[in-house]
């Protein structure tokens, strides 16, 4: 053995958090969020390595084992945290892809960063991986590094992955690095997208900006094919699937419908509080229902979930102000003694806790305004074995290509929110079943597994000629 992985993740993040014991010794938990629920167990069967930042900054730490998982820390500094992650990342890339629902911000400084990070990251992974291994690189943060990491060792089979939305070409062509962010992502075998939407987005514009001829999923450079495809992320519908028949959790999820007053309809929203889920939107949806009176005082309540996120960054911290503000509102005009309309939390729960509320809620209400795939809506289905529940789901979350039989809505016409919601609650049995048994069906077939296979199968299979040995055809879609 020389140490090295025959199979490597690469993102931004390590899936594990730190804590300190009382006894002052660490301990590393595994993380909440999207990417880190769907690749730990492909991780842990395939014994590989995960390298990312550990969370902390200024900070060297050596590798560690976790969960399986062989872990590689990769340090950043305070100064590449702000201008990386909280900069370039999340105040450029993340506006820029999700439509511009915040405006993007533009600094050489941050870009700078961004570079410097990735070609960390990509000296760390040409170091971690084992003669023709296959590197899986993750998402927005990292998409310098397919190049980068091949121009260190040709000999990888590299794939990418972008877990948001891939914008449309005009609103990418704002960005004044953008031939350089295309030119790194081109450096994977293939580039992964969540839905067929995104990679021919990404397909024209290799086009437009480089040139590039391309035929079906196939992009042709001069000496290799870059294979771009969707791969719509999915849950691992067993696991919640045996979780919510256990006995704790339905007395838990009892429990909740108890705490809440045992109204006739609880409505639920989970997210990270972020501006792109669209939180305000459905709030300010069920405040007019409450209003108008089309729901009656202490009918329904609506729980809502925020888990904080990115906080440092000035329009995250403005969002978590107005969505509290609308909250208090909402309850300052429409609560009664002992009851609350709204139930906000700003907290992260633990999975159990977590699949209790979707057990508990009649409604699931998921809005953004752009989204990549949106696992809560995935997650909340895969919880109704008794297809009971109602799930109301933005056009614009990707979930929506495969869950159609959810109750869509347009998040930006309130009244389509507003007329959904109260079909989702006034809807019989019957009707809801007949719904959540398609869901069901979509999201046991497609789940975390299959995405993940999937797509490394897609990277691991040889891929056709480059173009120099073959007459590529031009093709537009
Ligand atoms: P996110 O924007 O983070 O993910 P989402 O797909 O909904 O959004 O995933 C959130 C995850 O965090 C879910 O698994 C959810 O259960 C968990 N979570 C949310 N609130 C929580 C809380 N309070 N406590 C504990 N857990 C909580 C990004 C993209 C998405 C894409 C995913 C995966 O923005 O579009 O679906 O990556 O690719």
């Amino acid at each position: 053995m020389n140490g090295r992985s025959s199979f490597l993740i690469v993102a931004n993040r390590l899936p594990v958090d730190r804590s300190i014991e009382p006894d002052g010794t660490a301990s590393w938990r595994r993380s909440p969020g999207g990417l880190v629920t769907a690749i730990a167990p492909v991780m842990q069967r395939r014994h590989g390595a995960w390298l990312g930042w550990h969370g902390a900054p200024d900070e060297t730490l050596e590798p560690l084992e976790q969960d399986g998982m062989n872990l590689i820390p990769v340090p950043l500094s305070a100064r590449e945290v702000e201008l990386y992650y909280e900069g370039f990342s999340n105040a450029t890339l993340w506006p820029l892809y999700h439509d511009v629902v915040a405006p993007a911000i533009f600094e050489r400084e941050m870009w700078d960063a961004y570079r410097a990070v990735n070609e960390r990251f990509a000296v760390a992974a040409a170091e971690a991986a084992d003669e023709g291994a296959v590197v899986w690189v993750q998402d927005y943060q990292l998409q310098l590094v397919p190049a980068m990491l091949r121009k260190l060792r040709p000999d990888l089979r590299i794939g990418f992955f972008l877990h948001i939305p891939f914008p449309p070409v005009e609103l990418f062509w704002r960005l004044p690095w953008r031939k350089e962010l295309v030119e790194g992502l081109l450096g994977a075998d293939l580039v992964g997208f969540q839905l067929p939407g995104g990679a021919s987005n990404f397909r024209r514009l290799c086009r437009r900006l480089l040139g590039l001829p391309y035929k079906g999923n196939e992009l042709f450079l001069d000496d290799r094919v870059v294979t771009t495809a969707a791969f719509p992320i999915s849950v691992d519908f067993g696991e919640l699937d045996t979780l919510v028949r256990e006995p704790h959790i339905i007395q838990r999820a009892k429990e909740i419908r108890a705490e809440l007053g045992d109204p006739e309809h609880v409505l639920l929203g989970v997210d990270r509080l972020d501006y792109t889920k669209g939180i305000g939107q459905r709030l300010e949806a069920f405040r007019e229902l409450l209003e108008e009176g089309t729901l009656a005082p202490g009918e329904a309540v609506f729980v809502q979930i925020a888990t904080p996120s990115r906080e440092r960054v000035e329009e995250y911290r403005r969002l978590r102000d107005d969505i509290e503000l609308q909250v208090g509102r909402i309850n300052g005009e429409h609560s009664t003694l002992g009851l609350q309309p709204v139930q906000y939390f700003h907290q992260s729960y633990g999975r159990e806790e977590l699949a209790a509320l979707y057990l508990a809620a009649d409604v699931m209400v998921v809005t953004p305004l752009r989204d990549g795939m949106n696992l809560v809506a995935k997650e909340y289905v895969s919880c109704h074995h008794d297809l009971s529940g109602a799930l109301v789901l933005s056009e614009f979350a990707g979930a929506a290509d495969e869950l159609r039989q959810a109750y869509l809505v347009n998040p930006y016409d309130v009244e389509d929110v507003k007329r959904q919601m109260m079909a989702a609650m006034r809807s019989t049995p019957h009707e809801l079943a007949r719904r959540m048994r398609t869901m069901r069906r979509r999201v046991a077939t497609y789940d975390v597994d299959r995405w993940a296979s999937e797509f490394l199968n897609a990277l691991e299979s040889p891929a056709s000629e480059p173009a120099t040995s073959r007459t590529a055809s031009w093709q537009s879609d």
